[in-house]
Parts: C-alpha cells; sequence; structure tokens
C-alpha cells in the first residue's frame, strides 16, 4: 500500500507538470513589431450585408462569407477597391485595405444590398 501511495503521489506531480506546462503554451506573446492586421468577417445573407457599417484599421482583412443560398458579391460603389468575384453559396472573398478612406459597396444581383466599410 506504501509503494501505490508513492505512485499516485508521482502520478499527481507529473500532472500538475503537464498543467503547468499546458498553461505556459497558451501565454505566447505575439513577437513585438507584427504588423499582421486583424480579421474581420462579414456575411453576406439573402439579402443584406452583416454587419452593413464596419469599422477597421489599415492593413486589416475584410472576408465576406455567404451564408445565403443566392450567389451574391460585393462591388465598390466607387472605384475598384472592392471587387469580388460572384461568391456563390458557401464561398467566400477576402480582401485587405491598405488605405484609409470610406468605402461603400453593394451586391450587384440585388443592388438593395447596400454596405460601408470604414479604414481609419
Ligand atoms: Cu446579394
Amino acid at each position: 500500500m506504501k509503494n501505490n501511495g508513492l505512485l499516485l503521489i508521482g502520478l499527481l506531480f507529473m500532472i500538475v507538470l503537464i498543467l503547468i506546462s499546458g498553461v505556459g503554451c497558451k501565454s505566447v506573446v505575439s513577437p513585438l513589431g507584427n504588423t499582421q492586421g486583424s480579421e474581420f468577417t462579414i456575411e453576406v445573407r439573402d439579402y443584406a450585408f452583416k454587419p452593413d457599417q464596419l469599422v477597421i484599421k489599415t492593413g486589416d482583412t475584410v472576408t465576406w462569407v455567404n451564408v445565403g443560398e443566392k450567389t451574391h458579391a460585393a462591388i465598390s460603389d466607387n472605384g475598384t477597391e472592392i471587387a469580388s468575384q460572384e461568391i456563390l453559396s458557401g464561398a467566400s472573398f477576402s480582401h485587405v485595405f491598405n488605405m484609409p478612406g470610406t468605402y461603400t459597396y453593394h451586391c450587384p444581383y440585388f443592388s438593395f444590398m447596400e454596405a460601408t466599410i470604414i479604414v481609419q
């Protein structure tokens, strides 16, 4: 019985070590000077962009995910900043915004689907 007790203490010690090392892994800090932007998702629904207004920073990535059944697209009202191809049901389109500005866009198939991205 004494040996079993030592074995139990040994096992507990190992479990504690594993837990401590696991917590250590989770607290890894991003390297300094990491300029990678944040990622945002816009749901493309039948028939609206959600959110229909999004404020981001330069270098951020926006991904439109078509969660509807219809085919949609995201096209700038003016200029060419946002110019997706067809976004089929279940498909997505990503774009990195590198210039500050207010970008209004719409869906060419359902023109009442309108939204805005503000890049600060
Ligand atoms: Cu649409």
